[in-house]
């Protein structure tokens, strides 16, 4: 899987629909149903990206979901769907 700088932010932009530079649960769960539907992992998955706990995906938390994807061969199909 291959994303460049210019397109992890064109897809930050489209999920940050209030566009106040932060990922909301709400912003990111939307994304993710009109990407490939949600699931319980969906939930989780919110969780774990969020590192900082406060609820919000940062720019760099958001990027280090990215990096993930880029980098890994057996990226989670959630995390996959997510920037395609
Ligand atoms: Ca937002
Ligand atoms: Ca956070």
């Amino acid at each position: 899987m291959d994303i460049n700088q210019e397109k992890a932010d064109e897809i930050f932009r489209r999920i940050d629909t209030d566009g106040d530079g932060e990922i909301s649960r709400v912003e990111f769960l939307r994304h993710l149903r009109q990407a490939q539907g949600l699931s319980e992992e969906s939930f989780e998955f919110f969780d774990r990206a969020d590192r900082s706990g406060d609820d919000y995906l940062s720019r760099e938390e958001y990027y280090r979901l990215v990096r993930k994807a880029v980098l890994s061969d057996d990226a989670d199909p959630t995390l996959v769907a997510l920037f395609r």
